[in-house]
């Protein structure tokens, strides 16, 4: 069986899986093995150079012939230059993080490419709505990485009410429950990134997996509030170190302290005092698998709740 909704629909897939468009985490083998499973795949630019991001979407083109997007992160001093260039290259879809994409909508939608924009609020949501977003993705603050304020639980009914268009499920989705959980609420589908760090494709390194693979239920923390851009990540020297900063409300030290641990984290393994960015839901992550499984095993267990509670999407 499948669960055909307006999201597998919209982005021409199997599965109504979004693999989340991790920074330093989701590269094209990544993205092209989640598409190859029937999900749908994402390079995540980050703060990527544009023409290391070119290339990683050429490779992506050489591992899947199926769709697959980028997300976009708004902070990036030379985002104008990245949307030009993946406007260039095409891809099926964006999704846009830590920001408002309103001032990239229509070029991106006149070249065909579909955009899902991550929106912590309804606000928000309506107004990417109002512009034309083809779907929205409600992010709760479960998630890892630069979070809103909301629960998923709490965010995703309030968007399935405000907007006509499909919501995505975000924050705190790894496994099947969570899944069907999620269509409970009113989502057409959902976006995975933690569960997807430890995925055999994934090629951060094995270190930042075996903290993900080791985390219990309260090992992730929320660092960076005074910056305004708050930030979930596994427990770590670094992230004591800014919590402490953040106490004393020195913004501009932490955003220094900061600035390349993601990459020290994601690529060199410094688990110390790199930036373990992950999920609540690294609790639940317990092996490393081939994408190919996630789906499969997150698909088959969300079936098999529903069809216990009674209502497939595609019988709504
Ligand atoms: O973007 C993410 N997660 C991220 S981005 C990232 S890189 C980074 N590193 C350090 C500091 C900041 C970023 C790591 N993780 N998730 C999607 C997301 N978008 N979460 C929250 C938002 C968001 C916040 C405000 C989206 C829109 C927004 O709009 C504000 C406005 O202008 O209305």
């Amino acid at each position: 069986m499948a669960i055909r909704t307006r999201l597998t629909d919209l982005l021409g897939v199997e599965h109504p899986i979004i693999q989340g468009g991790m920074a330093w985490t989701a590269t094209a083998e990544l993205a092209a093995a989640v598409s190859n499973a029937g999900g749908f795949g994402i390079i995540g630019a980050g703060h990527m150079p544009t023409d290391i991001l070119r290339t990683e979407i050429r490779n992506a083109k050489t591992l899947t012939d199926r769709p697959f997007g980028v997300n976009l992160m708004l902070l990036t001093p030379h985002i104008d230059e990245i949307v030009a260039m993946v406007i260039e290259e095409g891809v099926h879809a964006v999704t846009t993080g830590a920001g408002n994409p309103g001032k990239y909508m229509a070029s991106l939608k006149a070249a065909g490419i579909k955009v899902l924009p991550i929106a912590p609020s309804v606000a928000l949501a309506k107004r990417m709505e109002s512009i034309g977003a083809d779907a929205i993705i409600g992010e709760g603050m479960e998630a890892g990485g630069h979070i809103g304020e909301l629960t998923t639980m709490v965010l995703v009914p309030q968007l399935v009410d405000a907007v006509s268009i499909p919501v995505v499920a975000a924050g705190g989705i790894a496994d099947g429950r969570q899944m069907a959980a999620a269509f409970a609420l009113g989502a057409d589908g959902v976006q995975v990134g933690t569960r997807f760090m430890c995925a055999d494709e994934c090629t951060i390194h094995p270190a930042v997996k075996a903290q993900v693979i080791k985390a219990r239920d309260r090992d992730t923390v929320v660092t960076g509030r005074s910056t305004g851009h708050p930030v979930r990540v596994i427990k770590n020297r670094l992230s004591r170190q800014i919590e402490a900063l953040d106490r004393d409300n020195k913004s501009g030290e932490i955003e220094e302290l900061g600035s390349g641990k993601l990459a020290l984290a994601m690529r060199q393994g410094d688990t110390d005092m790199g930036s373990l960015m992950a999920g609540q839901v690294a609790a639940m992550v317990s092996e490393i698998q081939p994408a190919g499984q996630i789906v499969a095993e997150m698909m088959a267990d969300a079936e098999e709740v529903l069809a216990r509670l009674g209502s497939l999407p595609e019988a709504r």
